[in-house]
């Protein structure tokens, strides 16, 4: 190579050292993938906070409701308003309830009585002798009965949302091929330890209206197995 395209060589190096154009490009690309990932992840908490917001007027109004004469007749369609106004800002929505009715604020989440515990640990069994409140023939970690209860009486209302996040970040799959036994592959799987369900729930406690006598509950004695 002749000193002259040394030269020229040399120049263009020099040229090159000192170019910034497209640097800005470069640094567009590297920083662009996480800036997106974090929008998308503001995104997803705004979702969730504001489905968390809506969820809890709709289980609030509801137990209103039900806590009503009337909410007996009608709890089937007053969970179907919750269940409508839920799938309203996320369509794949499942919705369960659960109501559990008490006779007082104290004895909500409690266990069913032990009158003895003759090994000390808190658990009904060895013929031990409890007070089956709940009248289910069995010794219950939860006092409460199921259902919407009578006059006056306390009622849990329970309601569980499980749905897909607005951006699936955190799930991948590849279903639809069969693996060698012939089974449907499933190859579905969290990424960065994001679930790819949202899960929220929402619990109202209020007391029954008095539209008539709260019925007593007359515990019967049972011994444990
Ligand atoms: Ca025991
Ligand atoms: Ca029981």
């Amino acid at each position: 190579m002749s000193a002259l395209k040394i030269a020229k060589l040399q120049k263009w190096l020099f040229a090159l050292k000192r170019e910034e154009g497209g640097v800005a490009a470069v640094e567009f690309a590297l920083v662009a993938p996480v800036f997106l990932f974090m929008m998308l992840g503001a995104f997803d908490i705004g979702h969730t906070v504001y489905m968390r917001a809506v969820l809890d007027g709709a289980v609030q109004k509801a137990a209103r409701d039900s806590s009503l004469e009337t909410g007996a007749a009608s709890f089937a369609e007053i969970d179907a308003n919750v269940t409508a106004v839920v799938q309203s800002l996320s369509a794949n929505a499942v919705v369960l309830f659960n109501r559990q009715n008490y006779a007082n604020f104290s004895n909500v989440d409690q266990a069913e009585r032990l009158l003895t515990d003759s090994n000390g640990d808190g658990i009904c069994n060895n013929n031990e002798t409890y007070e089956d409140v709940n009248g289910n023939f069995q010794w219950d970690t939860d006092v409460g009965r199921q259902g919407i209860g009578g006059p006056q009486d306390i009622v849990q209302y329970t309601v569980t949302v499980t749905y897909p996040p607005i951006f699936p970040l955190g799930s991948f799959s590849r279903n639809g091929s069969a693996n060698d036994n012939g089974t449907q592959k499933d190859a579905s799987f969290t990424f960065a330890g994001i679930s790819p369900q949202r899960t929220l729930t929402s619990v109202a406690i209020l007391r029954n209206q008095p539209f008539g006598q709260q019925i007593q509950r007359v515990p019967t004695i049972r011994s444990c197995p």
